[in-house]
């Protein structure tokens, strides 16, 4: 897998407009909250907690608006980037 840069900014964006279940240009904490229990229901894993999310949600919204931006939510694209090579160097 190629990780670019452009790529990467191109996967976030398509990643934000696909959790942005309304299209207003900010996620909100209910928008993430249905994206989580997809993916749980996905991955076949326990449905997350509210905790949880509420967690998920207040690290990713760095200016604590109660809504995240495309910029605050490139930051966890790029970590599970990150996640994901560094996981690859232990192979
Ligand atoms: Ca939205
Ligand atoms: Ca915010």
């Amino acid at each position: 897998m190629s990780t670019n840069p452009g790529e990467i900014s191109e996967i976030t964006r398509k990643a934000f407009a696909a959790v942005d279940d309304d299209n207003n240009g900010y996620i909100s904490y209910e928008e993430l909250e249905a994206c989580m229990r997809n993916v749980a229901q996905h991955l076949g894993t326990p449905e997350p907690t509210s905790d949880a999310i509420r967690q998920t949600a207040g690290a990713l919204d760095a200016n604590a608006d109660g809504k995240i931006s495309l910029e605050e939510f490139s930051v966890l694209v790029s970590d599970l980037f990150v996640a994901i090579i560094e996981a690859k160097k232990s192979d």
